[in-house]
């Protein structure tokens, strides 16, 4: 049995978070390849893509994180699923160029969630994705929620849902920087990189961690932080690899398992 990998393209990797609904064309393109090369090396992969410029400007515009109930906020949610989607139409198309069938899993029409937390989600498309041969691939999103009407679920929130029933042995998150940063890396280069986060030093971390840079409806690195590290806490065995997206040999070497300095690894 080949290792199922869950693999995640951050937003403020594959778009310009400062430019609403502008796609990184060209980092999609070569992240694309990365994917290629790490699946004909016989991996299965369960591919997610955050939403960036495309959903969360409107996401914020419309609060559609905190709920929905008025006209005008399920206007929102329509639009919010519909530029998720649009990037998604990219990523898909991007991974097609390369050979791969790629197959879009949208969690708008699979989950539920419950006061802005997945409750539910129907895994069997993604099995028979698997079957079939195919790249199942999904992305951060709108969902209809018991409580508030409907939320945003991000791809954070999916991968931790998802983990402990698909059991992944390594999820890998390819981010615009290097790993996690005690500040933002662009804005402050000297900033020190954690190589390796155990989950009990999470709140410490947590303190440090600088706030995202351009909208970010469902927190950021702080967040992905957060929920990697309780993720790894109910899973030991699991290991988490943010690390950055732009150096596509990397980052196929970190889906294969192929052992690298590169980017923070979240352990137990
Ligand atoms: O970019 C957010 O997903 P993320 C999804 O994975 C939307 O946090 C539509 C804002």
């Amino acid at each position: 049995m080949s290792e199922l990998v869950f693999v995640k393209l951050g937003g403020s990797l594959i778009t310009d978070k400062a430019k609403p609904l502008c796609a990184r064309r060209e980092v999609i393109a070569s992240c694309a390849g990365a994917i290629a090369q790490a699946l004909s090396g016989g991996t299965q992969l369960l591919l997610g893509h955050g939403s960036g410029s495309f959903g969360h400007p409107l996401a914020a515009r419309y609060s559609t994180r905190r709920g929905v109930r008025s006209p005008s906020e399920w206007f929102g949610f329509a639009a919010v699923a519909h530029a998720a989607r649009l990037l998604n139409v990219l990523v898909i198309g991007a991974l097609l160029e390369q050979g791969v069938p790629a197959f879009p899993i949208p969690a708008s029409a699979l989950a539920i969630a419950r006061g802005g937390e997945l409750r539910s989600l129907d895994c069997r498309p993604l099995q028979e994705a698997w079957e079939a041969g195919l790249l199942p691939v999904t992305y951060g999103d709108v969902a209809f929620d018991d409580e508030w009407g409907g939320t945003i679920i991000s791809t954070d929130q999916l991968f931790a849902f998802l983990a402990p029933r698909l059991r992944p042995h390594r999820i890998v998150l390819a981010t615009d920087t290097d790993g996690v940063f005690e500040a933002d890396p662009h804005r402050f280069p000297g900033a020190k990189r954690y190589q390796e986060i155990r989950a009990g030093e999470c709140q410490a971390v947590l303190r440090q961690i600088g706030a995202a840079s351009g909208p970010d409806v469902t927190g950021g690195m702080a967040d992905k932080v957060r929920r990697m590290c309780e993720l790894v806490r109910s899973m030991p065995g699991l290991r988490v690899q943010i690390l950055s997206g732009h150096v596509p040999h990397v980052l196929a070497a970190a889906i294969m398992g192929r052992a690298t300095e590169a980017g923070t690894t979240i352990v137990a």
